[in-house]
């Protein structure tokens, strides 16, 4: 129920069941500051999600699609010019710049507080405020974590409920003095008294701002994705990652995934790639008919939060409830469960339309149907994409959809108490250099690794793409403090477990993504990545071969299996050589890394890369 104006500033009413004062007076004061024309306390109900997603189809906001085609499903356009994460507008305001590190933008906190001051002033005003209260990870569970995020933004309002646990039941976890952290968003347009409202408000400018030592986030500007909807990348990674440092244990930017042998053995693996570099593909792996009997199942597919545990493995959650993934490139072939997910009870945005109220994407089928309704609302046919290179859907085009209409969700992926950690897998987007798999022979090696990694860049954040960057741990964009504290605690938890009667997690390094002389993959990728994972289960049991290198062990044509599949020991080779040349500048790469992080830098990762040298000289 809206609340009534008063005085021109809404009326907090909290409903009876919030009962902690703590959060009422802080939903009074940013209230105070925004100028909300009503607060609205998000239940978190079904009645109420389809309440706001028609209120939505009302104001053109969302399109409902053909109910008989895709029931219950909604399609979003946003303004063009706010279609991705901003990096370059994302801060870590710590009180030292030097806790921010050198990855990070960053202001003074008491300077950006004037700032956001000034942007926040009024910047609700005509609008509704959306209290909406979430929980990070399994209700109650010990790994999770709650935030109350303000929005004026009833799209924000509908995916958190899809994205996160979010609704009533977080007020009983909170009580009385239960922590939450404190989220505020606005797409900074507020509205003048009989303003018509356009269907995707945002603002060109744009902040996304961390405090980490208050644990606060502040975003303005923007609607779409980790800009908004800041349970995702501000709380659960930039934000979580320093509640990691502080307390002992990991927010990573991982998919996590269980792989069970025909024989019954089960293990869990998680695997860090940048954005939109297929993690929920792998995530949701269907495997190669010759692998009968062996079955994948998602625990998350984006991010990780890992603690140790009282025997001394690492015992992971997903925190998050719902995936909101890449569209394009997402076909029955790539991604068949994922396509059975979203079959209903998804939010599409910036998708294509067809001419029967369904939704479709570039990739999506191998013919492009006749004419379509594009992203940015313009007619589109396949002429005039060949004449124009006009998509249909936006690159970094998404889909949100819950959790559980994942065809192949694990048992295991609501357990408050996490699954334990086998292995750990990086990988990048390289079409040169790097092999298709190679295992570090021990922790700090494969801290090096991922200290190293490169990836050339995606749709998923605003500004160039395909170029080569450093993406360390592919957390390039979501390291809440220094990058290199973060590489030592990396390296402390590495010890942790190696004083515990825990067997040392695995870390392996993979690239699905090196081309032929034409550009073109070499390396099949989706299912057939079953017979990589297969090779990392087979060295975690101790019983499959593989040659070292210098920089770790890669199998041999040999260790892989190949039943199924025509892929050559040429092809093979192709993928898995080490090109000296290309190391040598590989190392000067990782050489003008350590450069730029020297404050802090472990001496472990400098005498790890010296060895590396040794070795490619020899
Ligand atoms: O926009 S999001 O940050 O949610 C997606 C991504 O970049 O991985
Ligand atoms: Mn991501």
């Amino acid at each position: 129920m809206n609340q009534p104006v008063m005085g021109g500033i809404a009326t907090v009413n909290a409903p009876s069941y919030v009962k902690q004062q703590k959060l009422i007076n802080w939903v009074t004061e940013i209230a105070a500051l925004t100028k909300p024309e009503r607060i609205y306390w998000c239940d978190g109900s079904q009645e109420e999600y389809d309440r706001l997603c028609a209120e939505m189809v009302a104001a053109g906001t969302l399109k409902k699609l053909n109910e008989a085609k895709r029931p219950n499903s909604y399609l979003a356009c946003s303004d063009p010019s706010d279609v991705a994460r901003v990096e370059d507008r994302t801060y870590i305001c710590s009180a030292k710049q030097e806790d921010a590190g050198p990855t990070n933008n960053w202001v003074a906190p008491a300077e950006m507080r004037v700032t956001l001051n000034g942007l926040f002033d009024g910047c609700m005003r005509g609008r509704t405020m959306y209290v909406v209260p979430f929980s990070m990870g399994p209700l109650g569970s010990p790994i999770a974590h709650i935030g109350v995020e303000l929005s004026d933004s009833p799209y924000v309002a509908v995916n958190m409920r899809i994205m996160t646990r979010m609704g009533k039941a977080v007020y009983d976890v909170l009580g009385t003095d239960g922590d939450f952290v404190p989220c505020v968003h606005t797409v900074g347009k507020p509205l003048a008294r009989g303003e018509q409202d356009v269907p995707w408000p945002c603002n060109d400018t744009k902040y996304i701002v961390h405090y980490p030592e208050t644990r606060e986030i502040w975003s303005f500007g923007s609607g779409y994705g980790g800009n908004a909807l800041l349970g995702k990348k501000c709380f659960a990674l930039r934000i979580a990652s320093t509640m990691g440092r502080d307390q002992g244990w990991l927010a990573e930017h991982m998919l996590i995934l269980g792989v069970e042998s025909p024989e019954g053995k089960k293990h869990y693996v998680a695997a860090a790639f940048p954005s939109a570099c297929g993690k929920t593909n792998f995530a949701m792996l269907i495997p190669p008919k010759a692998f009968n009997g062996w079955k994948v199942t998602t625990i998350g597919d984006d991010i990780a939060w890992i603690k140790p545990g009282a025997d001394g493995r690492l015992y992971a959650i997903n925190p998050e409830a719902g995936y909101f993934g890449v569209a394009p490139g997402t076909n029955a072939n790539s991604n068949a469960n994922c396509m059975a997910s979203l079959n209903a009870n998804t939010i599409f945005t910036n998708v294509a339309l067809t001419d029967d109220g369904d939704v479709w994407w570039e990739g999506m089928t191998k013919e492009a149907p006749a004419h379509l309704i594009d992203w940015q609302g313009k007619d589109w046919t396949p002429e005039i994409a060949k004449e124009t290179g006009r998509k249909a859907a936006h690159p970094n085009a998404r889909f949100t959809v819950a959790a559980t209409q994942n065809p192949v969700i694990d048992p295991a992926w609501d357990d408050p108490a996490g699954v334990p950690i086998s292995a750990f897998i990086f990988g990048g987007r390289r079409s040169t250099t790097v092999p298709l798999v190679t295992e570090a022979r021990n922790w700090v090696e494969g801290v090096y690794m991922a200290a190293t990694m490169g990836s050339e860049t995606t749709a998923a954040a605003a500004g160039q793409q395909g170029v080569v960057r450093r993406d360390p741990f592919a957390m390039l964009p979501f390291m809440g403090y220094n990058m290199s504290d973060y590489f030592q605690h990396w390296l402390n938890i590495g010890k942790k477990v190696a004083a515990s009667p825990a067997e040392m997690p695995k870390i392996f390094c993979v690239n699905w993504f090196r081309t032929d002389e034409n550009g073109k993959f070499v390396w099949p990728g989706f299912g057939d990545n079953m017979r990589v994972l297969k090779w990392m289960l087979d060295r975690i049991e101790g019983n499959a071969g593989g040659s070292e290198h210098i920089f770790g062990v890669t199998p041999r044509y040999e260790d892989l299996q190949w039943e199924g599949i025509d892929f050559t020991r040429e092809q093979f080779d192709r993928i898995t050589s080490i090109d000296k040349a290309a190391w040598e500048a590989e190392l000067k790469l990782h050489e003008e890394l350590f450069d730029k992080l020297k404050y802090h830098l472990p001496s472990e990762l400098e005498s790890t890369k010296a060895q590396l040298e040794k070795r490619l000289a020899a």
